[in-house]
């Protein structure tokens, strides 16, 4: 009884309508203050680049877009990079290439710590850059002789990680959490090239409860701001709907005929996660299950389909 009652969902409160205008605080629940300030050194910068890198998460391909970012580049011409598509199911990526594909854009998944991934891009962006500048003389760009590029995107999604995979070297700060960038930086690659590292920013509008929760489950929002247990839960059940064999293994699953409380309890009872008289300890597995999976521990799994699929 006391664990169905734990596991009842919370309804976590979310304004209805935001401010989208980078120069008014939007009322989204986690906005840090340095997220207001890049917003604006975004704006201010843009001018000053060639193409702008957006940088999402292959996982939630149309969730870690942000539409308070869009507005801020404007027109500036933009890839769209589909990162850490190794931790994303082989098969959506598929479907969601079509779907890029079929509107038009420039995109690429990659997997920005892979050498291979990186040629791609570098190869995209300057190809795109170059018909720009067939089209308008490069009377736009600030310099003609060097190739600028901004990184832009949600926390957490590989923009650094993606700098310094360029670079060759740790230039920008890289973690494993939310929120590591708080200013710009330019770094040199070479005399051809500077990239403009950039803090990730939240969309000042989530408008379903399920994107909080993802944004959760891929680390883009920090754990406080939701809590453990809704984006655990929600992550346990689709790993169980999709039989990923590497969640089955971890923890030693005999059978996919599980519901999310004795799936729990299996969990807890293989990682030793148990409280007086037997019970789960739900907060420990909670943490476990989202900590494994973000190391890539618990297989590949896309949370989001493409619209329409
Ligand atoms: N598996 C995998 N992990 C990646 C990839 N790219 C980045 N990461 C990991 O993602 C985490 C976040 O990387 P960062 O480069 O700090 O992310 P960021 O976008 O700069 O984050 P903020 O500065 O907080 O906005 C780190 O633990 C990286 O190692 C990738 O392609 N595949
Ligand atoms: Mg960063």
């Amino acid at each position: 009884m006391k664990e169905k009652k734990h596991l009842k969902n919370k309804s976590v409160v979310l304004p209805k309508k935001v401010a989208i205008d980078p120069d008014e605080t939007p009322a989204f629940n986690w906005f840090p203050g340095h997220m207001m300030k890049a917003l604006r050194d975004i704006k201010a910068k843009v001018g000053m680049v060639d193409l702008v890198v957006e940088i999402r998460d292959a996982r939630v391909p149309l969730t870690s877009g942000n539409a308070t970012l869009d507005a801020a580049i404007g027109g500036k011409s933009r890839l769209t990079l589909l990162n850490k598509a190794n931790l994303a199911d082989p098969e959506l990526n598929e479907q969601w290439a079509k779907w890029f594909e079929a509107r038009g854009e420039h995109f690429l998944f990659i997997n920005c710590l892979e050498r291979s991934s990186l040629k791609q891009v570098l190869t995209k962006s300057k190809s795109i850059i170059e018909a720009k500048r067939k089209q308008t003389g490069g009377a736009d760009l600030a310099d003609k002789e060097k190739y600028r590029f901004m990184v832009i995107g949600l926390p957490n999604t590989g923009k650094s990680t993606f700098i310094n995979s360029v670079a060759n070297r740790n230039a920008a700060k890289v973690a494993n959490k939310p929120g590591q960038t708080q200013v710009q930086q330019w770094v040199k690659v070479d005399e051809e090239m500077d990239l403009l590292d950039t803090p990730g920013v939240m969309p000042a509008q989530l408008e379903k409860e399920d994107y909080k929760i993802w944004l959760s489950i891929v680390n883009a929002i920090p754990d406080h701001v939701v809590g453990e247990e809704m984006p655990a839960c929600y992550l346990i059940n689709a790993l169980l709907k999709k039989k990923v064999p590497e969640f089955a293994e971890r923890f030693k699953f005999e059978s996919w005929d599980h519901d999310i409380e004795s799936a729990i309890a299996q969990i807890a009872k293989v990682r030793g996660c148990i409280k007086q008289k037997g019970l789960p300890d739900y907060e420990r597995v909670f943490k476990l299950v989202l900590m494994d999976f973000r190391e890539g521990l618990l297989g590949r799994l896309t949370l989001e389909s493409p619209p329409n699929i």
